[in-house]
C-alpha cells in the first residue's frame, strides 16, 4: 500500500521527506528530529499538512549533516550551521558594516550602515538578512565573553533608535487597523517586535508596542481597550515561556487573532498546546500573516484601499 503522502494530490513546492532522506542520506526520522529539536530547517508545509523541502532547506541540512559526521553534538551542529548560513548570506558585507561599527563602539556607524543596507536591499532583507543576523552574532559575542555589555547595549540602541526611524518615516497607517505587541511578562527582549512593527507600519497597519515584561493584566486590559485586530506577543528567554505562553492563553480567551514568535519558541516541540498562530522566523513571512487576519477583520477596507482610482 502506498504512504498517504505519496498519494497526497496536493504536490507543493519542494521534495517529500522521503525524497529529502534519500537524497542527503540521512533517515527521515532524523530530519524530523531535527526540525523539532533545533528548528533546522523549519520546512514549508503542502495543503495537505506535509513536510516540503526547498533547496535552502537541503543546504541546510547537507551542512547539518556533514558537521554531526565531524563528530559534533547535534545541537553544537545546529549552533555552528546556523552561523555558516550567516557566513554565506549574499549580504555578509552588510552584516559586517554594522559589526565593524559595534566593534568601534560607534553608533552613528551602525545607523549608517543599516541605512546603506536599506538603500541596498530594501527594508524586509535588511531586517531578516542584516538585522537579525547582526543581533544573533552580538548574542554569540557576548555569550563568549568578546563583547561586553556596554557593546551588546549601545549596538542594540543604535539598531533600536534606527527601527524608530524607519517606522515614524513610514506613511500614515490606517488607524482602525491596529496590532497590539508585547513581550512575555518577564522578558525585555523588544527588538524583534520593533522589526515586526517596521514592517506592518510600513505597509500601512498601525502598530503599539507596550512597554517590555508586559504583566498579563496590563495586556489584557490594552487589548480589551484599544480592540484591536491582531495580537503579538514574543518572548526570547526559554526559562520565562511559560508566562509567555500565560499572556497568549489570556488574549486567545478574548477571541482575538493571537500570534507568537521568538527564541523561546523555536523548536516545535516547545510551540506544543500553544494557542495562537507561530509566526516563525522571518519578519515579512511574519508580517504577512498577521496581514492576512487583519485584512479578513476589515475587509471593506481592503477593498476600498485596493479598488482602482
Ligand atoms: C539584544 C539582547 C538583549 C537586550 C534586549 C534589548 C531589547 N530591547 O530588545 C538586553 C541587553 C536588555 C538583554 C537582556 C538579557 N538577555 Co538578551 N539578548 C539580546 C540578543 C543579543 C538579541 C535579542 C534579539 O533581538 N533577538 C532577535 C533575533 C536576533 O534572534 P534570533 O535568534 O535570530 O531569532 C530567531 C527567531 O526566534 C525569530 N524571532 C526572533 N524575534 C522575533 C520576533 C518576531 C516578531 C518574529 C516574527 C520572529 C522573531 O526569528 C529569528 C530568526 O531565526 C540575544 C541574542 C539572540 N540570539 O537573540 C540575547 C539573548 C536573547 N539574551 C539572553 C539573555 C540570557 C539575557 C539576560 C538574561 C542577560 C542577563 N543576564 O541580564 C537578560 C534578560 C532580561 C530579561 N528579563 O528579559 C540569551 C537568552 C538565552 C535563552 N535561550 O534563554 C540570548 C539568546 C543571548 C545568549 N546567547 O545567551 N538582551
Amino acid at each position: 500500500m502506498k504512504h498517504r503522502e505519496e498519494t497526497d494530490p496536493d504536490v507543493g513546492t519542494g521534495l517529500r521527506i522521503r525524497e529529502a532522506s534519500e537524497l542527503l542520506g540521512v533517515p527521515a526520522a532524523t530530519l524530523r528530529s531535527w526540525e523539532h529539536r533545533y528548528g533546522l530547517p523549519v520546512t514549508s508545509r503542502s495543503a495537505g499538512g506535509h513536510r516540503r523541502y526547498t533547496q535552502a532547506a537541503l543546504t541546510q541540512l547537507g551542512l547539518m549533516r556533514d558537521e554531526v559526521a565531524s563528530g559534533q553534538k547535534a545541537s553544537d551542529a545546529a549552533r555552528r550551521v546556523r552561523a555558516l548560513l550567516d557566513e554565506m548570506s549574499p549580504a555578509r558585507p552588510r552584516i559586517d558594516a554594522v559589526l565593524a561599527g559595534s566593534e568601534r563602539r560607534d553608533a552613528t556607524e551602525i545607523r549608517a550602515a543599516l541605512e546603506d543596507s536599506f538603500a541596498d536591499l530594501g527594508l524586509a532583507e535588511t531586517l531578516d538578512q542584516v538585522v537579525l543576523p547582526v543581533m544573533r552574532q552580538i548574542g554569540t559575542w557576548w555569550a563568549s565573553g568578546r563583547c561586553d555589555p556596554g557593546q551588546e547595549q549601545l549596538t542594540t540602541a543604535a539598531v533600536r533608535a534606527w527601527l524608530a526611524r524607519i517606522t515614524t518615516l513610514a506613511p500614515s497607517p490606517e488607524p482602525d487597523r491596529q496590532v497590539l505587541l508585547a513581550t512575555g511578562p518577564h522578558d525585555v527582549h523588544t527588538l524583534g517586535l520593533e522589526a515586526l512593527a517596521a514592517v506592518l507600519v510600513n505597509q500601512g497597519t498601525s502598530c503599539r508596542i507596550l512597554p517590555a515584561s508586559t504583566p498579563v493584566s496590563v495586556l489584557t486590559t490594552e487589548a480589551a481597550a484599544a480592540s484591536p485586530s491582531a495580537v503579538v506577543i514574543v518572548s526570547h528567554l526559554s526559562s520565562q515561556r511559560r508566562s509567555a505562553v500565560a499572556s497568549l492563553v489570556a488574549v486567545a480567551e478574548s477571541g482575538r487573532p493571537t500570534f507568537y514568535g521568538g527564541n523561546a519558541f523555536r523548536s516545535p516541540l516547545t510551540r506544543k498546546r500553544v494557542p495562537g498562530s507561530y509566526l516563525g522566523e522571518r519578519m515579512v513571512e511574519a508580517a504577512a500573516m498577521i496581514q492576512g487576519s487583519v485584512r479578513t477583520a476589515f475587509p471593506a477596507v481592503e477593498q476600498t484601499s485596493s479598488s482602482p482610482a
